[in-house]
């Protein structure tokens, strides 16, 4: 079966509006009479549906945080009675309660097409061998990509994460030939290879669907070269829908948003002020189809930009940029603002530097203190001093130039870094302990 839905993917801007405006008064209507938070939210403002007359009144409306969703938890914010409700999810949020989202049937059927039509754009078919190597459970990652490959038809292997060996071994027998994980845990897949002496080649590994977690254009070169494929991004977040929200097409440049399903805006994340196209700012999600859970204006806290220039795939779906991560996971060191990303990139692209890294953060009396510890190749670890030396000058020097603030580089010894099988966690703020 083609998931392609070129009526939607290709359609013209104008016609796209129209189809978004009408889509976004049945939502508002729907979240007006049937979620007490909204309705709140509205009189508080003076605003009732009818108020909505083009895209841009959508300014008018009042955005949706993460605090909304766990005042109302676990199912305040639902739209349609918990009996309509077939499937549960939860966010991966570590602190304080999780955040609980709810699919309808039809939710269900509306999420796989989407995820399907961005593996399809990823290029894969029904011929393919997909291994979902994300965790089963409240994670919308592995379902989600799940029923996506089987809409399209292709052989879904339900691995979920870990046990490492037994992922290659079954790459191996089953001639599994797309790869589905976080880009971190694709790493430590291609270095378990090397481990275990198995030459990538030699498996039909084709195309990689990674997602969940921010990575660099860098990072995705790594993965590309170590592992002989083609490594595709995809972006979601379990409050909006799970994945499915966007992703990669064959060009590679930049994920494109299902516009017929989502309204993004790119907002400065400290004013609220909706910002000019092409600017750099807080991806805000409205979706347009969803039964049990709409979500209005929801501040994702993604820092991205969006790109409207033609793409030659032909889909005239906006582009997101790669993330530079979360607005919460941006750090202040000495008043400057970095973004773990921003270091990603730097070490990257140096040669021996391996791509497992650690960012430590801390204070000394009233100073702000960044150290990185970054694996090397045996040959710089075991090198003699004198040139161990200016190789470490060389990566503070290349960090401070990009960042704007210096840091301690600590090389360390390969394989001492925590690898991750999920969503990898580079940052150490002591700060905060
Ligand atoms: O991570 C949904 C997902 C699963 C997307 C699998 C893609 C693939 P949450 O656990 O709610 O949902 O986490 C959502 O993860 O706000 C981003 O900060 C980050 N994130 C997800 N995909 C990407 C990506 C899933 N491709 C949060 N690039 C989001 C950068 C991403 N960050």
């Amino acid at each position: 079966m083609q998931i392609w839905e070129p009526t939607y993917e290709c359609m013209p801007r104008e016609e796209l509006q129209q189809l978004q405006l009408e889509r976004l008064q049945a939502t508002i209507n729907r979240v007006y009479k049937n979620v007490t938070c909204y309705r709140n939210k509205f009189n508080e403002l003076g605003i009732v549906p009818e108020d909505i007359q083009s895209l841009d009144d959508l300014r008018k409306l009042p955005f949706t945080t993460k605090e909304d969703l766990r005042l109302n938890y676990p199912y305040g914010m639902f739209a349609v009675p918990l009996r309509e409700v077939v499937r549960i999810h939860s966010s991966s949020g570590t602190t304080g309660k999780p955040t609980v989202v709810g699919y309808t049937k039809h939710d269900i059927k509306v999420w796989s097409n989407l995820v399907a039509r961005f593996m399809t754009a990823a290029g894969v078919t029904h011929d393919d061998v997909v291994q979902v190597a994300f965790g089963y459970g409240l994670f919308t990652g592995a379902f989600g990509l799940h029923y996506g490959a089987e809409t399209i038809g292709a052989s879904v292997i339900p691995m979920s994460s870990g046990n490492t060996e037994k992922q290659i071994m079954i790459m191996q027998d089953y001639k599994t030939t797309a790869l589905v994980s976080t880009p971190s845990y694709a790493i430590t897949i291609a270095d378990r290879m090397e481990k275990m002496g198995i030459d990538p080649k030699t498996l039909s590994l084709k195309v990689g669907l990674f997602g969940g977690e921010p990575w660099s254009e860098a990072m995705r070169k790594e993965i590309e070269s170590r592992l002989f494929i083609s490594a595709t991004d995809n972006y979601g977040l379990s409050e909006v829908i799970g994945p499915g929200i966007a992703g990669d097409c064959e060009y590679k440049c930049g994920m494109h948003i299902f516009e017929d399903a989502f309204i993004p805006e790119i907002i400065d994340p400290d004013t609220g002020e909706v910002l000019p196209p092409g600017s750099v700012g807080e991806l805000v999600l409205t979706t347009l189809t969803k039964e049990a859970f709409p979500m209005i204006r929801y501040r994702t806290r993604d820092i991205t930009c969006l790109d409207y220039s033609p793409c030659a795939c032909g889909r005239t779906m906006v582009r997101m940029r790669k993330t530079m991560g979360r607005s919460d996971d941006m750090l202040i060191i000495k008043g400057v603002n970095v973004f773990p990303s921003q270091i990603e990139e730097v070490l990257f692209a140096i040669e021996g530097c391996q791509p497992h890294y650690q960012i430590i953060v801390d204070r000394k009396g009233t100073l702000d203190t960044l150290e990185i510890q970054i694996e090397v190749t045996e040959n710089i670890f075991f090198d003699e001093m004198k040139r161990q030396r200016a190789f470490l000058e060389m990566v503070e020097k290349r960090i401070d130039s990009v960042l704007g603030v210096g840091a301690t580089v600590k090389l360390v010894e390969p394989n001492s870094i925590p690898r991750h099988e999920g969503k990898a966690q580079r940052v150490i703020d002591r700060r905060k302990l």
